[in-house]
């Protein structure tokens, strides 16, 4: 896996207690949110990484959670077309923050529709879930771009999860954190599989960050296993981030 040097993350602002959210986890503490993020972006910093930190914006509740308005690879960014109403707005801000370290764009068009947190990058191949954010035509547009770009791509529909990156993420050296519906999936059959156990499943939302392996506090059987594949771990209290259906990969983008 290549280095990344730099990140993107968004200070929540005090509306994302009404943000979406499907969890029945209850109303996220602002406060203890603003410590969480902070601690967050404190993390990625150790990891070596320069963060890019835009100001809260009050009209995007969800826009902490950057990631799905971009795709990012090293050459180019692709500008998402986000599937939730409320949400779509949020890539004007980021398509013009990204426009300071990217020349070449590309973009996801309606009817198409997508999210980033579909999207999981592993070295040369992508996989693209199909959910409740990202349609048919989105992930089809994705994988065109994509392979126009010589990268391999392959479309996931999903059967529970929410997002894609919700259940999987790649550690690179061939292993990939697998949980849910993506155990025994013939698509990642290839991999050497780090299974998350179903109570533990949150914790199968976690980054990769150069020398560490970011997880979410309180899941120490993920953090063992992580450990014995190799990997230093930062662990984070995401409490206030999973009451509104997010995690660790959903706050930052990463280059
Ligand atoms: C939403 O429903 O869009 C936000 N509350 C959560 C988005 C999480 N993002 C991600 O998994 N990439």
């Amino acid at each position: 896996m290549s280095k990344f040097q730099k990140v993107i993350a968004k200070t929540p602002g005090k509306s994302y207690v009404e943000g979406l959210t499907t969890s029945d986890l209850g109303k996220p503490d602002y406060e203890k949110l603003l410590v969480q993020h902070e601690g967050y972006v404190e993390a990625l910093k150790k990891c070596g990484v320069e963060v890019t930190l835009l100001a809260a914006s009050e009209e995007f509740p969800d826009s902490t959670f950057v990631e799905d308005a971009a795709v990012l690879t090293a050459e180019f960014a692709v500008i998402t077309n986000p599937g939730a109403e409320s949400r779509n707005g949020e890539i004007v801000e980021i398509e013009s923050v990204l426009k300071d370290f990217y020349d070449k764009f590309h973009y996801i068009k309606s009817p198409g529709t997508l999210d980033g947190g579909d999207i999981l990058q592993a070295d040369n191949k992508f996989y693209i879930g199909i959910s409740e954010r990202t349609n048919e035509e989105g992930a089809r547009q994705l994988k065109e771009i994509l392979e126009s770009e010589g990268f391999e791509a392959t479309i996931i529909p999903l059967q529970k999860f929410f997002h894609l990156k919700t259940g999987i993420a790649y550690l690179g050296n061939n292993k990939m954190v697998v949980a849910g519906e993506f155990v025994d999936h013939l698509a990642f059959d290839s991999y050497d599989k780090i299974v998350i156990n179903d109570a533990d499943e949150y914790s199968a939302n976690c980054i990769r960050v150069n020398d560490y392996v970011i997880i979410p506090k309180g899941y120490s059987e993920t953090k063992r296993k992580i450990n014995e594949a190799g990997y230093e771990t930062i662990e984070l209290d995401m409490s206030e981030v999973q009451k509104q259906d997010g995690g660790l990969s959903c706050l930052s983008l990463r280059f």
